[in-house]
Formats: C-alpha cells, sequence, structure tokens
C-alpha cells in the first residue's frame, strides 16, 4: 500500500526539467536577469544590484512553474570563458542571449558572439530569445535597432523559435514575459529536445 502511495504522490509531484543558458558578452546583465528571475518566480528575493559581482564561472538559479522545473545557467561572458559555451550548447533546452542595449560600441563583438553561438552544431533546433536589456536608460537602442544588426544573420537561425524582445533586468520590466515566451518554446520544442523527468 506505502509503495503505491508513494509511487502515486511520486507521479503527481514529477517534474520535466528543463536547461536555460544565458549567455552573453561580459556586463551585458545576465546575472541581474537571473536574480531578477529567481526573485519573480520563486518568490527568494535575488542579490542586489550592487552586490552581483561579474561572474567567473557558473550561477545557477532554479525556478519552478507549473510542473515544470527550469534550470537557468548563468556562463561568464568575457572572452577567455567564452570557449566554456559550447560545453553546455548540447545538454541545454533553450538559450537566452542578453545584449546590453546601451553598448553600441560593443554591438559587433556581440553579433560575432552570436553568429558563432548559432553556427555551432551543439546549438541546433534549439530556441534562441534575444534580450534587448537596459530599456530603462535612455537613449538605449530599441528593439527594432538591434533586430536590424541582427537581421543579417538571422538566416543562420534557420527553422527554430527565435525572438527579439526588450527588457530591463534591472527594474524587472519585460522580465516576465521573457520567461513566458521561453516556457512555450520549450514545451514546444519537447520532442527534438525532451525534458529530464525528475
Ligand atoms: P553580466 O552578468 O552580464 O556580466 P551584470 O552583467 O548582471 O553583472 O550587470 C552589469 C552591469 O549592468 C551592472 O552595473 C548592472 O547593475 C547593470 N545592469 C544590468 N541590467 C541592467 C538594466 O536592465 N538596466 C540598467 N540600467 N543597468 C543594468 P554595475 O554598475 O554594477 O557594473
Ligand atoms: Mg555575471
Amino acid at each position: 500500500m506505502y509503495t503505491l502511495l508513494s509511487g502515486f504522490y511520486q507521479y503527481l509531484t514529477r517534474k520535466e526539467e528543463y536547461y536555460v543558458l544565458i549567455i552573453g558578452l561580459d556586463n551585458a546583465g545576465k546575472t541581474t536577469l537571473l536574480e531578477r528571475i529567481k526573485s519573480l518566480f520563486s518568490g527568494v528575493t535575488g542579490l542586489p544590484p550592487d552586490k552581483i559581482a561579474p561572474t567567473v564561472g557558473l550561477n545557477i538559479g532554479r525556478v519552478d512553474i507549473k510542473s515544470s522545473r527550469i534550470n537557468f545557467w548563468d556562463l561568464g561572458g568575457q572572452r577567455d570563458l567564452r570557449s566554456i559555451w559550447e560545453r553546455y550548447y548540447t545538454e541545454c533546452h533553450g538559450i537566452v542571449f542578453v545584449v546590453d542595449s546601451t553598448d553600441s560600441r560593443r554591438l559587433e563583438e556581440c553579433k560575432d558572439t552570436f553568429e558563432s553561438m548559432i553556427t555551432n552544431d551543439g546549438v541546433e533546433g534549439v530556441p534562441v530569445l534575444m534580450l534587448a536589456n537596459k530599456q530603462d536608460v535612455e537613449g538605449a537602442l530599441r528593439v527594432e535597432e538591434i533586430k536590424e544588426v541582427f537581421n543579417k544573420i538571422a538566416v543562420k537561425l534557420g527553422a527554430r523559435d527565435s525572438r527579439v524582445l526588450p527588457i530591463s533586468a534591472l527594474e524587472g520590466d519585460g522580465v516576465r514575459e521573457a520567461v513566458d515566451w521561453l516556457m512555450i518554446r520549450l514545451q514546444r520544442n519537447k520532442m527534438t529536445r525532451p525534458p529530464v523527468s525528475r
């Protein structure tokens, strides 16, 4: 009887786990975004912005949404850390690429980084969400302007789901919508990249 009940309990509490990479150049706002997602979706207050140090290695955030668990991996963005990203490509279910919309000087570097990610065999078929961050800053590039730059390489995205959305990780604007978009795509892409069942 106990086995039966505990089996039933496990069935009810079973979660599908997904892994999502948060990548982008250093200073784009990846860790701020991760902390914002954690505070929005798990009720845990994230680190205050002045406590966020440049990421060396990996920050992990785990949030439960409905019957799914999403593990966000915030990978460091400094040039010499980017080579590590591809080790995670084959295991992830989705990718969030964060762009600093206030840094037009590094837009070209950002584009090259995006292109080398998107053309990597390991990410084939994985939904990609590009976030134009820091929209709260006056004079920041608008989504349309960011899209224009990246449209040139959009053909390389192939048939996968992709989108560019505006956010402010610092103030939280657009973050919920971004995660909602991602959730739907992860579910939709289940056949190609099945979640881990726990
Ligand atoms: P990273 O993890 O991609 O390297 P961080 O980036 O999350 O460490 O953020 C880098 C800097 O950008 C931080 O400022 C952070 O507060 C700021 N930032 C992140 N998101 C936003 C945003 O949406 N709006 C604004 N205005 N700033 C943002 P500091 O000054 O601490 O270096
Ligand atoms: Mg960081």
